[in-house]
């Protein structure tokens, strides 16, 4: 235990000290369990998020990101509430959606109100961003207890698999609507070939507690699940076909996050696999306040996979972003005293909670011919100036010009402020800097977008 309270200390310094981290992914909230999904060249990263000052599960809705780079990632805002499923009655636990024919089935765990159990329910919607309805207005599944974190996988037959469950774990086939059981549930065996052997614990034989990830790669079948006893490490077990049997493979991840859940999500995109997990990182992290982050995943040859550290993050991008289109403010590879919400106006934005508070975008291409403008959609509240600087490279970086920041009461009102700056060319790091009297609320941020 002492040694995961200095291996967390740690993190926490490393990260609020250093703004070359990517980890963890998103820094304006809390998320965790995170489910990734590629769907037109885009990978779409959908979470549960915990509260801030949380000191149980406090959670009520899904987040979704997403990101053609691997660096920078987009804030989509809340896809869907436990509010959206007439009969759940809280617990927006672990989610994963998936593609299906155009329409995209989201898969979620929360308690029904009918019986205070937990129950998995499944949504649609017609995009990655929603709005997701429930058509069914009852749970897909409920078995007597411990139906949580769905993962749903379809083979290359078209065959739909959902796995679930902790401690148990379960599966059941899906008709080709995914929103119907194709036979009846089955419980996996739970044997110490499939998923290692746990000692003295009455309610559980092996290591497996919850979480599974389905994932198939040249025809082997893999099983990510998250082990115990707590903290949990992240385990795997691969198997011939989608329905076992399993064989322990070993440990893809320790106990290193200084928070006792962790969560995979597997996925490839543009030729590599990335691996997502969670931790408690971010500044106030904890158990209850986790952060989702990502390491690139390798095999070994035989297919087993060499285990994972939990590192800074992605190193380099694979994908520039154009500045003469409009960014979302909400783009972000790495931010400093930034919370993002949303609102009817604008959607999703920034608010910025401090004096010096920065957004790094990395990987900005203004190609050969350059910008000459900036402009960007801004407000504050404040009678006190604020501007918002530009600047290249680093926080310190070369000043391409301060905006000042008008004042219109709210981020419910908002302008767009435009600025002349020295001819920009090549590809740089774009860093955002809040000036201003101290203050929470400092400045709201919605877009931004250079002109050639
Ligand atoms: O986030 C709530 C629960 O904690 C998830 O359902 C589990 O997988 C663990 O991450």
């Amino acid at each position: 235990m002492k040694l995961i309270k200095f291996v967390f200390t740690n993190m926490m310094l490393m990260v609020v000290a250093s703004v070359t981290c990517q980890n963890p992914i998103v820094q304006t909230m809390y998320t965790a369990d995170p489910a990734p999904m590629v769907y037109n060249d885009r990978l779409y990263l959908y979470t549960s998020h915990d509260e801030d000052n949380a000191t149980w599960f406090a959670m009520n809705n899904w987040k979704l990101y997403s990101t053609v780079d691997m660096v920078n990632w987009t804030d989509h805002g809340v896809v869907m509430s436990y509010t959206d499923l007439d009969w759940a009655s809280g617990d927006a636990w672990a989610p994963q959606c998936i593609e299906r024919n155009g329409k995209f089935y989201f898969y979620v765990p929360v308690t029904a109100r009918a019986n205070g159990r937990p129950a998995i329910g499944v949504a649609v919607g017609d995009s990655p961003f929603g709005p997701f309805y429930d058509p069914l207005g009852e749970p897909l599944v409920q078995t007597d207890w411990g139906d949580i974190d769905p993962t749903i996988f379809i083979d290359d037959d078209g065959q739909a698999y959902l796995y679930w469950g902790n401690p148990k774990l379960y599966y059941v086939k899906l008709n080709e609507d995914m929103i119907s059981c194709k036979g009846d549930v089955v419980a996996v065996p739970m044997t110490e070939a499939s998923f290692g052997k746990r000692e003295g614990d009455a309610g559980r034989s092996t290591l497996y507690e919850e979480g599974p990830w389905l994932y198939k790669r040249n025809n082997l079948y893999y099983l990510f699940w998250p082990g115990g006893p707590l903290p949990e490490f992240i385990g795997y077990s691969t198997s011939d076909s989608p329905e076992g049997p399993w064989k322990h493979g070993g440990v893809v991840m320790s106990r290193d996050g200084g928070v006792f859940t962790n969560h995979p999500g597997v996925i490839d995109f543009k030729g590599k696999t990335y691996f997502f997990y969670h931790n408690g990182a971010l500044p106030g992290g904890g158990g209850f306040n986790r952060s989702v982050c990502v390491e690139e995943l390798a095999f070994n040859k035989d297919g087993s996979i060499p285990q994972l550290s939990m590192t800074d993050g992605i190193k380099k991008g694979i994908a520039t972003i154009n500045p003469y289109v409009k960014n979302e403010a909400e783009t972000i590879a790495w931010s400093e005293g930034f919370k993002s919400s949303q609102n009817k106006e604008v959607g999703v934005f920034v608010t910025a909670k401090k004096d010096d508070a920065f957004i790094k975008v990395r990987d900005v291409d203004f190609r050969t011919t350059g910008a000459k403008k900036f402009n960007a959609r801004v407000s504050t509240a404040h009678n006190d100036p604020v501007a918002l600087e530009v600047r290249l490279d680093n926080k310190e970086g070369a000043l391409l010009g301060t905006l000042k920041v008008p004042r219109t009461g709210g981020s419910n009102r908002w302008k767009i402020v435009e600025m002349d700056i020295p001819q920009t060319t090549g590809v740089h790091d774009l860093y955002f800097v809040v000036k201003g009297k101290p203050s929470t609320d400092l400045m709201y941020f919605d877009y931004w977008k250079f002109t050639e």
